[in-house]
């Protein structure tokens, strides 16, 4: 039998507590569709990188702080990224994760879209946050598994991307031009979305497409 997938994801930091926490949300939407989520330590050795790259089957980076401004988290980051790509190991980057993802690969980010790149459109939108509030035009690998050209996401971000990093190309754009989703070239499954899937799997089947897409390139 087939056995499932193990995921891991890069924890959450509550700076005040200084401690690592988690959402239930990711791994809620990782088992939904079948993988075997584990949060990730907040330090690991080089050595134990390599462990727990071979453990995983896949990784999920998570939203969170703004890129730079949490070094515990840009650390670890980079460490399981760097050696996830090595070993072309399926990766999901949701928010933070894709602004993370895109920085690594050499892009940049609109470090604050109210005031760099003013628009109709309301990026982080108020609750309840499983709620769409804004359209992407969907193309590329995304388009064809959700079997639409177009898509209602919710939105909670003030980063984004701007230039895209080297091999990343986009697959969801907002009406306002904001790169909504990305795929890496060339990789197994490099997939990262700007918006938060794990909000509304429950209710809405093109989210939980996107873990289980995820998941299937896992193994
Ligand atoms: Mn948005």
């Amino acid at each position: 039998m087939k056995q499932s997938p193990i995921i891991g994801v890069t924890p959450l930091w509550d700076a005040e507590r200084k401690s690592i926490w988690m959402l239930p949300d990711y791994l809620d939407g990782i088992r939904a569709a079948g993988g075997i989520p584990i949060v990730l330590p907040l330090e690991m050795s080089k050595a134990d990188a390599d462990r727990i790259i071979e453990t995983c089957d896949g990784f999920l980076f998570t939203g969170g702080q703004d890129v730079g401004s949490c070094p515990e988290r840009d650390a670890l980051e980079t460490l399981v990224l760097s050696k996830a790509l090595q070993s072309d190991k399926a990766i999901l980057g949701i928010c933070r994760g894709l602004q993370f993802i895109n920085v690594f690969l050499g892009g940049t980010l609109w470090q604050d879209l109210p005031s760099q790149h003013p628009s109709e459109i309301v990026h982080r939108q108020g609750k309840p946050y499983g709620t769409p509030t804004h359209k992407v035009m969907l193309s590329g690998d995304l388009s064809t598994l959700i079997g639409k050209d177009n898509l209602e996401v919710n939105t909670l971000h003030h980063q984004a991307a701007k230039e895209l990093g080297s091999d990343l190309v986009a697959m969801a754009v907002a009406p306002d031009g904001i790169i909504e989703a990305v795929q890496m070239a060339g990789k197994r499954f490099v997939w990262a979305v700007q918006w938060h899937p794990e909000y509304m799997f429950r209710t809405d089947p093109d989210s939980l497409a996107i873990f289980l897409c995820f998941v299937k390139h896992c193994k």
